[in-house]
């Protein structure tokens, strides 16, 4: 009789053996970004969810690593977090941008329709929440933060702007979560991963009790998130 060896194929094998790299068609996952960066969280959120393995790059250094000739070939812009990905070939290439990386993670794993909803409607819905985080959240929280991290000068009337407009949005997402436990549909989504991890720094730096009261919904929505495994993971 056969040894059990022989019923596999001769290498390199036929089909996908189960301790293969290719059994899963997900090559290795490699995430550059400094330790604590909200933006690289919603790739490695979404990646809990999603049941994705992504390693983080421990040897990486700011301001050398993404600089370096091999990282600008990852990202032209030579910002984090990148995620470095192996097609089936072996070939390497780099997803940028913190929000494509999220649907990037999200699209390879096993349960990705869970993130992207369960209707092209839900979908699209899901996509305008993380779209809007770009110029509604990002932007005025960079505004209102960089110069508290001490990144760019104090502007009075930048900070009074940003504060105007995350008060904004806040309110927006406030009546939106009012009759919803989460952003779109009944359950977690990549909009919510997103949103979320926008949110964060403003939670924890600058959003004290007096700010956030008049949000009661966003703030139990966000609370109600944070509390996850996957988002504590
Ligand atoms: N929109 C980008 C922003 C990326 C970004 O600005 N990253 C900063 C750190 S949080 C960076 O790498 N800066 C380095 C540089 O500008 O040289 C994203 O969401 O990923």
């Amino acid at each position: 009789p056969l040894s059990f060896p022989c019923f596999y194929p001769p290498f390199p094998p036929f089909f996908p053996l189960p301790f293969s790299p290719f059994f899963f068609r997900i090559m290795p996952l490699k995430l550059y970004t400094y330790p604590n960066n909200s933006r690289a969280a919603k790739g490695l959120i979404a990646a809990q969810y999603a049941g994705v393995q992504v390693e983080v790059a421990s040897d990486f250094v700011m301001g050398k690593t993404n600089k370096s000739d091999e990282f600008l070939a990852l990202n032209p812009l030579g910002k984090v977090p990148t995620l470095e990905v192996t097609d089936a070939k072996g070939n390497k290439s780099g997803v940028f941008e913190s929000n494509a990386i999220a649907r990037y993670v999200s699209r390879v794993g096993k349960k990705a329709n869970n993130l992207f909803g369960a209707t092209a409607e839900e979908e699209g819905l899901i996509n305008s929440f993380i779209d809007l985080t770009v110029g509604e959240i990002d932007l005025p929280a960079a505004a209102w933060l960089y110069p508290i991290k001490g990144y760019i000068p104090q502007n009075e009337a930048a900070t009074k702007a940003a504060k105007k407009d995350i008060r904004g949005v806040l309110t927006t997402l406030n009546n939106h979560l009012a009759t919803r436990t989460f952003l779109v549909g009944e359950r977690i989504s990549l909009a919510d991963i997103v949103v979320a991890c926008s949110l964060h720094d403003l939670y924890v730096h600058v959003l004290d009790n007096g700010f956030r009261k008049q949000f009661v919904h966003t703030n139990r929505w966000f609370a109600t998130l944070t509390a996850q495994a996957e988002f504590r993971a």
